[in-house]
């Protein structure tokens, strides 16, 4: 049997040279791998995404943003990473800029947002939100902090969006 066999192969070998092509499917084994998560620096036609983190804390009796100024570029797309490192619970409220930004989503101690109410995130002292965001239009917007008197202790900022 197994001399039958090998025979099969020689000659079958010999007399398909011209046509024996060993991978028909080759053409779509160039498949990228993996391009679930993240790969830095992996060439996507996506814009690689920004990681950008603003921190709300208190300094002695003054309550501050840092930094107190976001320059973001219209059409890259964030993650904002709204970091309390206070003892106090602050928010970030950009009334004006929030309704301008697409939402992929957020994560934070409300779960998965789409859109945020009122433009205004409320992060509890020691929190974190992170929001996933692409701004569309360029222009300088407010961000503070509304809790009563926070915003008079310098709990106030902006975010430069620039084409
Ligand atoms: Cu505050």
């Amino acid at each position: 049997m197994a001399g039958a066999a090998l025979a099969v192969l020689v000659t079958g070998a010999c007399s398909s040279t011209q046509t024996a092509d060993p991978a028909p499917g080759g053409a779509a084994t160039s498949e990228a791998t993996a391009p679930g998560t993240a790969a830095p620096g992996t060439a996507t036609t996506a814009t690689k995404v920004q990681t950008v983190r603003i921190e709300a804390g208190e300094v002695g009796s003054q309550k501050l943003y840092t930094p107190n100024n976001l320059d973001l570029k219209v059409g890259t797309p964030y993650v904002l990473q709204l970091v309390n490192t206070g003892k106090f619970r602050h928010e970030f409220t950009a009334a004006k800029f929030f309704p301008t930004v697409t939402f992929r989503n957020g994560n934070g101690p409300q779960g998965k947002l789409k859109r945020l109410p009122g433009g205004e995130a409320e992060v509890g002292a020691g929190k974190q939100m992170d929001l996933y965001v692409t701004p569309t239009k360029a222009g300088k917007f407010v961000i503070m902090c509304e809790i009563p008197g926070h915003r008079e202790a310098g709990m106030e900022g902006t975010i430069t969006v620039t084409t």
